[in-house]
């Protein structure tokens, strides 16, 4: 066979495939498609406390659904990075902060356009705490952001002035780290921001989506994905990792 008959042959191989897992039939060759994290990937979980699920200060519609989705994923990680969002009392951030202003209004701060939250996940409260119901037993590292009183950080490597850095991406690479796949909430803030970044700093990144819950505030959670998809961000569902 010729090199073009060769791949012509595979396309209908693959072709093939596709139709039989419609059916839910895939075969074991096919399943060898899906993605296996190694030891040069890791899991970064954003943000999934309390202040973000029911109950909590700023909750994310359905929020606490990502929790098994995450614990399950965990399994098929050596890696694991959680990001804790960690507010000073008084965080510029806040719309209680600033006299006036309403949560969801945005304002123009130093760095740039900040949307104001609800006071959320101040350091130290049971608020700001991760939820109980994670299991990530092999997690090596929690890094919280947002601590510096004046600036905000959706990022998880860097701070809404896109300079300061976290340190997460020099951890990362130090590690030997290559791919990052981001999940947890929300799927248009912390989570677009740290795929962002995580791109902008050289990783091949992947945000699986039913691990992430969003805010959708004035439809940005469309834009947000036209953004990711724009720097090169992959977007996947849990069953593609194996
Ligand atoms: C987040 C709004 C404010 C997030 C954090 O984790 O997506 N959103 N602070
Ligand atoms: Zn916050």
């Amino acid at each position: 066979m010729t090199d073009a008959q060769v791949l012509s042959q595979r396309r209908r191989l693959l072709c093939g495939a596709a139709a039989l897992s419609v059916l839910g039939a895939v075969p074991a060759w096919a399943a060898d498609r899906k993605i296996k994290p190694g030891a040069t990937a890791a899991l970064i979980v954003v943000d999934v406390q309390n202040c973000f699920i029911d109950g909590g200060t700023l909750p994310v519609k359905g929020g606490a659904e990502v929790v098994p989705v995450i614990n399950k994923l965990a399994d098929a990680f050596t890696n694991i990075v959680v990001t804790q969002d960690w507010h000073t009392p008084g965080h510029a951030s806040f719309a209680s902060t600033h006299g006036g202003k309403k949560p969801f209004e945005s304002i123009k701060l130093g760095y740039g356009q900040q949307v104001l939250w609800p006071d959320h996940c101040v350091q130290g409260t049971d608020d700001a705490a991760l939820s109980k119901d994670l299991r990530l037993p092999t997690a090596q590292l929690i890094i919280r952001k947002g601590f510096h009183k004046d600036m905000d950080s959706y990022s998880a490597f860097e701070e809404a002035d896109h300079k300061t850095a976290t340190g997460l991406a020099g951890y990362l690479k130090a590690r030997g780290i290559r791919t990052v796949f981001v999940t947890g909430l929300a799927t248009d803030f912390c989570v677009a921001w740290t795929a962002m970044d995580a791109r902008k700093a050289g990783f091949e990144t992947y945000v699986i989506e039913d691990a992430t819950r969003a805010i959708d505030l004035n439809g940005s959670l469309a834009a947000a994905w036209k953004q990711m998809q724009a720097k090169g961000v992959k977007r996947i569902k849990s069953s593609d990792i194996a």
